[in-house]
């Protein structure tokens, strides 16, 4: 009987975005989503039975709150049949200041973990459906390079696969912008931009750039990607401006680094930007172009530090 079982999932970052649900409570999302899954920032968890009255969770050796890991647990217990509570340790080796979305990277290796741990098979589709009720961007997670989420519109057909399992000499540059604001969660933030009028163009955008991302990415056309992504990526900010309760996660860095991006793009060089839920900026260019730019950048915005990530990753087990 296995008693303990670790393994190793990457972040990934959507080139065309999840932002919205159907049924919240299984994040079975408004939109197909496609993303890239990063070779450089992970996230490794352990999970073992323990004799506790509860689950517990140590995150980067420290006793953390386990609701909702505890959550997901019980969701899996209601799926596969009960089991003992568990003790996951989890490590982030994603920059923490950057904001970055660790919990893509955090619930697709704690569902790796718990399928080796109760002895599941290792079905990637019921894996990244397992992961997706956990979080919903951690379902696309589970797969390296380029994976894409079928939005579906129940739990069996919501799930992601494999898109393009090759890199494709895409970068992804990774502008760390610490922000002082309030963190705006991305479930609450995603229901209120559904209140946005516009939300629904938005969705139906969505579907179209996704079959236009999908050519692009077979065909390695990096400034279609990128021209894609971007308008999906400021198209998704704009549903935050347009709703009942307007916000926005950019910060005045956040702009300067758009706009600054914009200049590049218009000075001949591959620039383009996609952002999340929060004020950091990934600028996606290619490997040729990846050193100049990132030179420029660090040249204009000394304060801010750069990190530079390709394509890889894919769920391991250690
Ligand atoms: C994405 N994001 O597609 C989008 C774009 C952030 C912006 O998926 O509520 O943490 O746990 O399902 O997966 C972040 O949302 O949200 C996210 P939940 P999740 O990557």
């Amino acid at each position: 009987m296995t008693t303990i079982a670790t393994a190793k999932a990457h972040t990934n970052i959507a080139l065309i975005k999840y932002w919205g649900k159907k049924v919240p409570a299984l994040n079975i999302p408004t939109t197909s989503s496609l993303s890239m899954t990063l070779d450089k920032f992970y996230t490794t968890t352990s999970a073992e039975f323990s004799d506790e009255a509860s689950d517990t969770l140590i995150l980067n050796a420290t006793n953390t709150d386990s609701t909702r890991v505890s959550k997901f647990l019980d969701s899996l217990r209601d799926y596969y049949g009960d089991f003992p509570k568990v003790r996951v340790r989890s490590e982030n080796h994603v920059p923490t200041a950057a904001g970055l979305a660790s919990s893509a990277s955090s619930f697709s290796a704690l569902t790796g973990a718990m399928f080796q741990l109760l002895e599941l098979p290792k079905d990637e589709r019921e894996m990244s459906r397992a992961a997706r009720r956990g979080s919903g961007s951690a379902s696309r997670s589970i797969f390296g390079n380029f994976a894409l989420w079928n939005m579906g519109n129940d739990d069996k057909s919501s799930y992601a696969e494999s898109f393009y399992d090759e890199d494709i000499n895409l970068s992804m540059i990774v502008a760390e912008i610490s922000s002082s604001q309030k963190k705006m969660s991305s479930t609450l933030g995603m229901q209120l931009a559904q209140t946005a009028p516009t939300y629904s163009a938005w969705v139906e955008k969505s579907a179209q750039q996704l079959e236009e991302m999908k050519q692009a990415i077979i065909t390695h056309d990096i400034e279609k990607i990128g021209l894609i992504a971007q308008d999906n990526a400021l198209g998704m900010h704009e549903q935050n401006r347009q709703c009942t309760q307007p916000f926005d996660y950019f910060t005045e860095q956040t702009r300067a680094v758009i706009d600054f991006t914009e200049r590049c793009y218009r000075s001949g060089l591959l620039a383009f930007v996609t952002i999340d839920a929060g004020p950091n900026v990934k600028i996606i260019t290619d490997k040729t172009t990846e050193k100049e730019l990132l030179a420029k950048f660090r040249r204009e915005f000394p304060e801010i530090s750069f990190e530079v990530a390709h394509a890889g990753g894919g769920l391991k087990y250690v």
